[in-house]
């Protein structure tokens, strides 16, 4: 008898094809009620493969016959992980190939507020641009500012080594202090976060969200940034204070922000689509064919490997 896979969302044909091989495969029948489709259809199921939603205890408890949930993604802040535990049901991530191409998201949006990309392709298309060389055309130079990264972990590595090679400083705060041959590798100086936030000029988010982290940058951090300062999220929505950063950027607290994650995706509020200091994108850190290939064999992997009793690359619990 063939184990039962559930994957959250629909599979291209190849990888439908390549995974019955070994498996029997369901999907649900739609994108947009895929939740509610998968807590209906959960129970009949070995494994269930997620992205971004239906990890929540209402759908696990229902998983009578499941054995591990793979999480298409780094981020497992959708899945009750303490409820997966005490469950015993595995789950897994993908650490191993959402870093780089979220490292170069995250410093696409800093290219693109410091050199105000984004804002010039509007200007230019609706005839408002101003000539060349006026002063409010002009935008910085990322050469020797500071980029403070707040989670220095492999997607917070990746944006320093990306970042470096524009000669730009690093700083970071991390739950714990990297070792001595690390910093000195990725030329990254260890600081508080009053300090990370106080002096950089590029801020960086690229932890995981979880209850240490949630709002971690609210009012009382905007306050103390410098108004040249840009921040910059692509880790998840709720580690920053929605209606602070939208206060900051309304008052000039701060320069900028460059946007990929939101606090109630796929909702962006309107006021942010009216600021022409915001670089939105839609939650695409790993937007790339390339990622989200090894993004998918990297989640099978580990499906596979667990139904196979074999070793996975990335467990969680
Ligand atoms: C995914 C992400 O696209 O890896 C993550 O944590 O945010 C993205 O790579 C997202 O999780 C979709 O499930």
């Amino acid at each position: 008898m063939k184990k039962k896979i559930l994957v959250g969302y629909p599979l291209q044909p190849a990888r439908r094809e390549a995974l019955s091989r070994e498996f029997h495969v369901d999907c649900p029948q739609t994108v947009e009620n895929r939740h509610e489709e998968i807590k209906e259809m959960v129970g009949d199921y070995h494994a269930l493969m997620i992205l971004g939603t239906s990890g929540q205890k209402e759908v696990l408890e229902r998983g009578k016959k499941l054995e591990i949930v793979g999480n298409y993604g780094v981020g497992y802040d959708n899945i009750d992980i303490a409820y997966a535990k005490a469950k015993g049901i595995a789950v897994t991530n993908t650490p191993n190939s959402t870093h780089t191409g979220t490292a170069t998201l995250a410093m696409g949006l800093i290219l693109a507020l410091l050199r105000k990309i984004v804002s010039a392709d509007r200007k230019l298309r609706n005839n408002t641009h101003p000539r060349w060389g006026s002063p409010e055309a002009l935008g910085t130079a990322p050469e020797g500012l500071t980029l403070g990264i707040i989670g220095m972990g492999r997607i917070g590595k990746a944006l320093a080594k990306r970042a470096g090679s524009f000669d730009m400083k690093i700083q970071y705060h991390n739950r714990n202090r990297l070792p001595i041959e690390e910093e000195q590798k990725y030329e990254a100086q260890f600081v508080t976060l009053k300090e990370l936030v106080q002096q950089s000029d590029v801020i960086s988010v690229n932890c995981p969200l979880n209850d240490s982290t949630r709002g971690l940058i609210g009012s009382n951090e905007f306050q103390i940034m410098k108004p040249s300062t840009f921040i910059i999220n692509t880790s998840r929505g709720g580690v920053i204070d929605q209606s602070s950063l939208i206060a900051a950027l309304q008052q000039n607290q701060i320069a900028g922000a460059g946007l990929d994650v939101f606090w109630n995706e796929p909702e962006i509020p309107d006021v942010l689509k009216t600021l022409d200091n915001v670089v939105l994108t839609p939650h695409n850190g790993t937007g790339t064919v390339e990622d989200r290939k090894a993004m998918f064999e990297e989640c099978f992997g580990n499906i596979t490997a667990f139904l196979k009793g074999e070793a996975m690359t990335s467990r969680v619990v």
